[in-house]
């Protein structure tokens, strides 16, 4: 195939060369002979201007004379035209005789046949030798190209030897392999000390620019088939592609001081012996150790060195189970006593944390980093089992570590992932957090990953694993380049590392480390892997660990003597001995020791809140008036909005001056207050900048200019805090998780993501149940994020109705069956107590008062909030300043207000109802004429659920009957949760009937009518006061 592919080019190629030379000669023409010779300095340059697409996917035939090759010439021919000297005698002659061959007529003839308009045989073997030159010339460089497109596929990179990293044992074919092989290119053994001129986009010759055929082959060789595979040239940046073949194909780059190999080695020794001195230990205990990639503690430690050198003073890293103890001891830094201490069954957990400390909790810790004397942070993450779920919550917080500090391109702030090949390959989350990468307002400038590459996942063989050729593949879709490194090799995985560090350093962007490694023991050290992997393992058996490799490599060069060696272990041994001695000491692990987001100030020193109390969360009529001014109007000259949003903004100032306040404007009081205080706002989710309910309007697009855009949040006061709302990508686990990292780095800032529509948050539901509801109480970590669910049966269907507010009730922690004692500040105990909250407000103010509230809590706890939809424009839902002002505070429930509650002996039903359908229920009451004798209670806070007030309100109505009413099916919404809390607060003495629509699987039908029929009975059983009389309960 390849061959036919050569020979049809070759035919083509004086047509080619011709159109190409025709044309350099019109454009070099152009040039003075200034431009010329700067263009041949500059290759970068000079690509861009010619505009030749330099690199093609890596795996699909080149054309012979693409882009790439009439580059190549055009390099020549403008060298040869600055100066004919400066360009291989070879190049000469071929430019002499195209110059004068005027007009060329080459069309049609095949290669090394003689063109119809020579005039001599002496100008026809000129032409021929020339053309041959040309032509070998072009082999190489397309040879050269080959290697770094897909040089990868042969390189040594597994350790055992066993499998093929890309999962092919398939050589490419153009790759030279065998000398037979240069044929493919028209070449020959007799070419191979034939010396060629080496092209811009090569760095193989170091300060020769020609070398021998023989030569080229060695050195390409060298840099991309030996222990390091490089793909990189699928990255659609010249400049980019030309720093990583810089990095990789100098002659001798990878030469390392003694010093370095020193430092190196102490690192393998310090990794090694930490896990053989957990296996000596505690032999029966799970670790997941590092054993068989022992250098990832040098790697991950070169690529802190690095970065810090480069201005970074803050790591945040996040990782999976597989070598977190010794990540934590030799990277982090973590007192070993801390970490072995937890292998102690008789040690007691302390007050708070489930004490999940072993392979999920994380830590913060500061120091001093040796390398650089530079004074560091570095946290790693709390992580779930859930493999890869970290990641974006990771990235959040770096985001936010970066935006607090004014760092606005990641130069003192970086996040650092670790994953399994099997989890990296597998997991979408993966794929979901790369595509932040790159986003404006997610970004953080730069990820390195690291890939513990042990080509296994439990017990699964990567080829039933994955269907790409390498785990790393994902990376691909955002041009990260991928490094992978055969790990028993350890200086080429050190060079990798410093030179990703320097990649992330350079360019901002992310970069991916594959360590090729193997995994020594089972999944986990009790696991007895040769069940499944009998031949992978008899190789571990027999393979020598890195560290005796690396030690004696290190002694046969002479770097180091045995003594040198053995010393170094007897230090690192006794360190651990002793750490191991004083761990007996420790009697009560403090799970607070094992924080990785401190909020210095915000708790007292003993980690407690500073208060239990809440300060009413009412602003003044004033800074009422003042936000709806701003959300009311353009602030800024020469923006033209679009017509239809000027009406918008017309009705908004037309409330405003009515002291009204709709759903819109109630979210811009509580933001535009907050900013006020100082309290940044961000609210992130898809669409979320308009509202996809169109009511938000949060950036005004001008209509005559692209990008000009005005968010008026951010013009509300000169030295007000700084107000972010963004459109997000259409991810909910990623983004989601990314905004809880963020809401993690400050207290102080009220953090919200919007879902599309509720039900959208199941895609993110690993965030909601590993993180946000059991967060604090596995790893003591507060966090005040705020979740907005549209949410409400309108017909829609049953794929736009409903957040599932049963699945956030049934994770809160309150306990159904217990009237609670009562205290003075017991709605804040409560608060305080509960791992969320969830509310589903009925009107604006009480949304206001919720958002203020979560902000002048003295503790921070996720708020989960269910968001109307038709409610955005109800003229009912609307609420005056009053209810707002300095003084108000938010209302757990509502009362009845009317005639009900000026006669309450009177009242025969009392219905309890959370959200829209109050409006429905108090419509019907009104058609009715039933105000007497129906009251409704609205539930604003279903939970922690508010048994006091409601037990207040259920002894002011003796003689009615109590109902709960909601829009949702029976067995969706919230009747399983407020039945037996009702129950309690009746003390059982007087049953509460369900009213509502029946059990269903679907959220709600599809079918308008049958919806409003659903509607019209729910309705008709709440105010038929006889629907309940004959049964008993
Ligand atoms: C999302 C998720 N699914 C399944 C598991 C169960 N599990 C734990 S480790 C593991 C294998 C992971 O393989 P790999 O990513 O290659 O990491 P390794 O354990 O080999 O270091 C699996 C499937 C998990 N922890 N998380």
């Amino acid at each position: 195939m390849i061959r036919s592919l050569i020979s049809e080019e070759a035919s083509g190629l004086y047509t080619a060369l011709k159109s190409a030379m025709n044309h350099l000669r019109t454009l070099t023409a152009k040039f003075k002979p200034q431009t010329v010779k700067r263009l041949t300095r500059h290759h970068v340059v000079m690509t861009s201007i010619f505009q030749t697409r330099l690199y093609s996917v890596s795996g699909t035939p080149e054309p012979f004379l693409n882009g790439n090759h009439s580059s190549y010439l055009e390099e020549m021919y403008c060298a040869w035209r600055a100066n004919p000297k400066s360009v291989h005698e070879s190049w000469d002659k071929f430019f002499q005789t195209f110059n004068a061959s005027e007009p060329l007529d080459l069309l049609n003839n095949p290669l090394g046949s003689l063109p119809a308009a020579a005039q001599s045989q002496n100008r026809t073997q000129t032409s021929a030798q020339a053309s041959k030159v040309v032509a070998d010339h072009l082999a190489v460089q397309t040879l050269i190209r080959t290697y770094q497109i897909r040089g990868h596929h042969v390189a040594q990179l597994d350790p055992l030897g066993i499998l093929d990293a890309d999962l092919d044992s398939s050589i490419p074919s153009d790759l030279i392999t065998s000398m037979d092989k240069l044929g493919i290119y028209g070449l020959d053994e007799s070419d191979l000390d034939k010396v060629f001129r080496l092209p811009m986009t090569t760095f193989i010759g170091g300060s020769e620019s020609a070398i021998s055929l023989r030569e080229i082959l060695k050195r390409l060789e060298n840099a991309y088939c030996r222990h390091i595979g490089l793909e990189f040239m699928f990255i659609n940046d010249v400049e980019q592609c030309q720093w990583i073949r810089q990095k990789f194909e100098t002659p001798d780059i990878l030469k390392f001081t003694n010093q370095e190999k020193k430092r190196l080695l102490a690192r393998l020794v310090r990794s090694t012996r930490f896990e053989e001195f957990l296996a000596r230990k505690w032999s029966s205990e799970k670790r997941f150790g590092v054993e068989g990639c022992e250098v990832l503690i040098p790697a991950l430690k070169t690529i802190i060195d690095v970065s810090i050198s480069k201005g970074i003073d803050n790591v945040i890293m996040g990782m999976p189970h597989r070598g977190r103890l010794n990540v934590l001891a030799n990277v982090i830094r973590k007192d070993l006593e801390q970490i072995f201490c937890q292998f102690d069954p008789k040690l007691e957990a302390s007050e708070e944390g489930s004490g999940d400390v072993k392979y999920h909790l994380g830590v913060y810790h500061e120091r001093i980093n040796r390398t650089n004397n530079k004074h560091i942070t570095m946290s790693l993450m709390a992580n779930p089992s859930h493999l890869e779920a970290v990641n974006p919550v990771v990235q959040g917080k770096t985001k936010a570590v970066q935006f607090y500090r004014g760092d606005t391109t990641g130069k003192t702030a970086m996040s650092i992932l670790l994953h399994g090949d099997a989890a990296f390959a597998g997991q979408g989350i993966v794929y979901e957090t790369f595509h932040l990468s790159d986003l404006p307002s997610y970004t953080t400038h730069g990820t390195i990953h690291v890939v513990v590459n042990n080509q296994i996942g439990f017990t699964t063989d990567p080829r039933m694993a994955r269907s790409s050729p390498y785990p790393t593949d994902v990376a691909r879709v955002v041009n990260a380049p991928i490094f992978h490194v055969n790990s028993d090799d350890p200086e080429a995985v050190i060079y990798v590392c410093k030179v990703a560090a320097e990649w992330r350093s350079t360019f901002n962007k992310d970069v991916v480390i594959d360590l090729v490694c193997y995994r020594k023991r089972g999944h986990n050290e009790m696991d007895e892997p040769m069940f499944t992997q009998p031949l992978m393992y008899k190789q571990v058996q027999q393979q020598v660990p890195v560290l005796k490799k690396y030690a004696d490599k290190l002694m046969s060069e002479g770097v180091l003597t045995l003594q040198e060696y053995e010393e170094e272990v007897a230090v690192y041994d006794r360190i651990c001995e002793e750490a191991f001695t004083r761990a007996k000491d420790e009697k009560i692990l403090e799970i607070k020791e094992w924080l990785d987001s401190p909020w210095p100030g915000f708790f007292t020193q003993s980690g407690e809140p500073k208060s239990l109390t809440c300060a009413p969360t009412g602003v003044s009529a004033e800074i009422l008036q003042h936000i709806g001014n701003g959300a009311s109007s353009v602030p800024v000259e020469d923006f033209t909005i679009h017509s239809g949003l000027s009406r918008i903004l017309r009705g908004r100032a037309e409330l405003v001056k009515n002291q009204i306040v709709d759903w819109a404007l109630a979210e811009y009081m509580a933001f535009g207050s907050l900013l006020k205080e100082g309290i940044y706002v961000r609210l992130s989710g898809q669409d979320v900048e308009r509202g996809t309910f169109s009511h938000r309007h949060h950036v005004l697009h001008d209509q005559d200019e692209d990008k000009k855009t005005c968010v008026p949040m951010n013009h509300l006061w000169p030295d007000q805090a700084p107000y972010t709302v963004c459109n997000s990508s259409l991810s909910e686990f990623g983004v989601l998780g990314f905004e809880l990292g963020f809401a993690m780095a400050n207290p102080n800032a009220l953090v919200c993501w919007e879902a599309q529509f509720g039900d959208f948050n199941n895609t993110a539901q690993c965030i909601l149940d590993q993180f946000i509801s059991s967060g604090q109480t596995k790893w003591v970590r507060h966090n005040g994020i705020v979740l907005l669910l549209p949410h409400g049966m309108e017909g829609m269907g049953p794929e736009h109705s409903s957040a599932r507010p049963e699945r956030f009730l049934q994770m809160c922690n309150e306990d159904s069956d217990v009237y609670p004692e009562y205290t003075e500040d017991f709605e804040v105990n409560q608060l305080f107590d509960c791992n969320w909250i969830i509310v589903n407000c009925s009107t604006p103010a009480n949304y206001f008062h919720v958002l203020r509230r979560q902000i002048l809590l003295p503790f921070r706890k996720p708020l989960i909030i269910l968001t109307p939809k038709s409610l955005l424009r109800h003229p009912e839902a609307r609420s005056h300043f009053d209810e707002m002002k300095t003084g108000t505070s938010f209302q757990h429930i509502i009362p009845d207000e009317g005639l009900a509650a000026q006669n309450p002996h009177d009242v025969k039903r009392l219905i309890f109802c959370t959200g829209k359908v109050y409006y429905e229920l108090a419509k019907e009451r009104i058609n009715r004429k039933m105000e007497k004798e129906v009251a409704i209670i609205r539930l604003e806070q279903i939970s922690p659920f508010p048994f006091d007030l409601l037990r207040v309100e259920i002894d002011k109505y003796p003689n009615a009957e109590l109902i709960w009413c909601q829009e949702e099916h029976k067995n969706i919404g919230y009747y399983d949760y407020v039945r037996p809390r009702f129950r309690v607060t009746v003390q059982f003495k007087r049953p509460i009937w369900y009213v509502g629509r029946d059990p269903s699987a679907a959220p709600a039908t599809g079918n308008k009518n049958t919806h409003l029929t659903e509607l019209q009975d729910m309705l008709d059983v709440s105010f038929n006061l006889q629907a309940f009389e004959d049964l008993t309960f």
